[in-house]
């Protein structure tokens, strides 16, 4: 069907999960509903804080601007507002935002009767920036165990917690993370790869189909996962990178406070060495 015809059949009312009517409309391409209204809210409000939190700052570098969550003295409490409160409060905005968001792709994917596997895996990503900010400074007691908001000093932050557990490429959540991106990016360029071949080809061939596309991998290496498989697999692949990732810097602390090398000493203490 063509797009316009389409998009005046499904631009109806319904299947919104709050405020009924309210914002059900749409605002040139964008659909707006209750939750497009919150996401605007909470980005404007973020937005400014981290401006005034710069204003107060040392810098107006881009690069160096830093806004710091609480020293970890504070605790689990409120700070003062120039002393990570404004961090507290741009992480609240935040996460408003990103659940909004995470929401209206629900609420838009209701309307068009879809799955909810877009906002599920966008939900995969702030659960790994909810672990980081949330979850695991409340299981060490304090908001001063969250990042910074500063492009150098949220680098510095990944840099020195990394260095606390001496060698962080030895923590085993870490390196089956790193492993997931990894495939990850090697199963987009076959895929892209392959698409681009059969799909995209030089002047005078024609368009292949799926035929070609799972002979090759078949005559290749005697597999072809498929044109619905490789899609079910990427979104695995992806979803665990980012799983791994928040489990990798969860159990950095909550549960393992050595340096990341020692914990393979239950490798070397097999019974089976001696
Ligand atoms: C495939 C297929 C596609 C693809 C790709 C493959 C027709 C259009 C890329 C090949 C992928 C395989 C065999 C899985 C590789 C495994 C890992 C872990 C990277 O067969 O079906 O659809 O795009």
């Amino acid at each position: 069907m063509a797009l316009l015809s389409f998009e005046r059949r499904y631009r109806v009312r319904g299947g919104t999960l709050v405020g009924g009517d309210l914002f059900d409309f749409w605002f040139g391409p964008f659909y707006v509903g209750f939750f497009g209204v919150t996401t605007i809210f909470f980005a404007v409000v973020g937005t400014a804080l981290l401006l005034w939190g710069a204003a107060l700052g040392p810098t107006w570098n881009p690069w160096l601007i830093n806004i710091a969550p609480p020293p970890i003295e504070y605790g689990l409490g409120f700070a003062p507002l120039r002393e990570g409160g404004i961090w507290q409060l741009v992480t609240v905005c935040a996460l408003g935002a990103f659940f909004s968001w995470a929401l209206r792709q629900a609420e838009i994917a209701r309307k068009l009767g879809m799955g909810y596997h877009i906002a599920f895996a966008y939900g995969v990503a702030v659960f790994a920036y909810f672990t980081l900010v949330v979850i695991r400074p409340v299981m060490l007691g304090a908001w001063g165990h969250a990042f910074p908001y500063g492009i150098f000093s949220h680098l510095d932050w990944v840099s020195n917690v990394g260095y606390q557990y001496l060698h962080f490429h030895y923590n085993p959540a870490h390196m089956i993370a790193v492993s997931f991106f990894f495939t990850t990016t090697l199963a987009l360029a076959l895929h892209g790869g392959l698409i681009l071949s059969a799909t995209n080809p030089q002047k005078g061939e024609t368009v292949k189909g799926a035929e070609y596309e799972d002979t090759f991998f078949r005559d290749h290496i005697g597999y072809s996962i498929g044109a619905l498989g490789i899609h079910r697999l990427g979104l695995l692949l992806a979803l665990s990178a980012g799983f791994f990732s928040a489990v990798c810097i969860i159990i950095s602390g909550p549960y393992w406070t050595k340096g990341w090398p020692e914990w393979w000493g239950w490798w070397l203490n097999l019974p089976i060495w001696s």
